[in-house]
């Protein structure tokens, strides 16, 4: 990393608050870019402020039921436009593919494994999600995570679970559920990477849009903040990153539809691979652009007008009817 005297920022050394959600996993993640913000510049002081969201009230509805209009993040993004905090530190896939007004994405964080994991009850150690018993039950409350299953896994049974990571754990440890699906990313950051029974790899389960990544928010056109956060932003991670987002958003998807994502980055070259699916796991609809870096955006929305006309516009018809009804 350069030194601090080599980071050129012109913003006069003040006291930066940060927001955060108060969860274990959140604040790793913010204490995370706290620190290394803190090594960089030492002359600045940073500050967390924790606050609670409609995500960490509202524990007993299914998250494809309440939607995704910034249920993990409207709150700290309140706080930051009345003022009372300079930024915010999220899991990127919790953050909306459109910002509210007076509000942007300021940074993307070196990616970590985007996989998603099982974690497996004690009793089946010696079993995989192939070889589980008929009827098994896995806990996830992703549709994403749960179509694709279905699909490769039709003698697995699906039951809700929400929470943060350690009350889901705990659950699991419990014995109400035989395995549940986590981001590895999650139990990495939280040193819990003993938990991770089996990766999931691409061809069983595409990952989220953004997962694995933090994204940092701020108000638009904080340039002081703009430039403390420019240390923290990773190229290659954040080419990947803005073509998933742009697909999601070319589709209006969020955490109600089942809409999964794989990249890869060689060299100049990004491959974004994206899947829509039936949540009975029946249809899998899935494609596969290839471009360079700097049209990312653009491959975005070539695969989800790709995806519309081998057929996934119906599908995602037939969910945002459901979940208006
Ligand atoms: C969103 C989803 C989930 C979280 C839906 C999805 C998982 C819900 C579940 C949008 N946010 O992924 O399709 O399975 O019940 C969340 C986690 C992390 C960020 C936890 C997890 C940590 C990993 C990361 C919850 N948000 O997915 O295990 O930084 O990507």
């Amino acid at each position: 990393m350069p030194s601090p005297a080599t980071s050129a920022v012109s913003a006069t050394p003040r006291t930066i608050r940060i927001v955060s959600r108060k969860s274990q996993l959140a604040l790793i993640q913010t204490h995370w870019v706290r620190d290394e913000l803190q090594r960089y510049f030492p002359d600045f002081q940073f500050e967390v402020v924790t606050m609670d969201t409609q995500g960490d009230k509202v524990l007993d509805v299914s998250l494809s039921k309440i939607g995704d209009k910034g249920l993990f993040t409207q709150e700290l993004e309140d706080s930051m436009l009345r003022g009372d905090s300079d930024f915010a530190v999220h899991s990127l896939k919790d953050l909306p593919t459109r910002l509210p007004a007076g509000l942007m994405l300021g940074c993307i964080t070196e990616r970590e494994d985007p996989a998603d994991a099982l974690v497996i009850h004690e009793r089946h150690q010696d079993k995989t999600l192939a070889t589980l018993p008929a009827g098994s039950v896995i806990g996830t409350s992703s549709l994403r995570r749960l179509a694709q299953l279905r699909h490769h896994y039709p003698h697995l049974a699906f039951k809700d679970i929400r929470g943060n990571l350690n009350t889901r754990l705990r659950k699991l440890d419990e014995g109400e559920y035989d395995g549940i699906i986590l981001a590895a990313a999650g139990l990495h950051r939280m040193e819990m990477d003993d938990r991770i029974h089996e990766l999931l790899p691409a061809e069983i389960s595409l990952h989220a849009v953004g997962q694995g990544a933090l994204g940092i928010e701020c108000r638009t056109g904080d340039e002081d903040i703009l430039s403390l956060l420019g240390v923290l932003s990773h190229g290659p991670t954040t080419s990947r990153c803005l073509a998933e987002r742009a697909f999601l958003r070319e589709l209006e998807g969020g955490c109600q539809v089942p809409i999964g994502v794989n990249t890869a980055l060689d060299g100049d070259t990004l491959t974004l691979t994206g899947l829509v699916a039936s949540l009975d796991g029946q249809q899998l609809i899935k494609n596969t652009v290839q471009g360079p870096t700097n049209t990312a955006e653009a491959l975005g929305i070539q695969l989800a007008q790709q995806l519309r006309n081998q057929g996934a516009q119906a599908i995602l018809d037939e969910i945002n009817a459901a979940n208006r009804a």
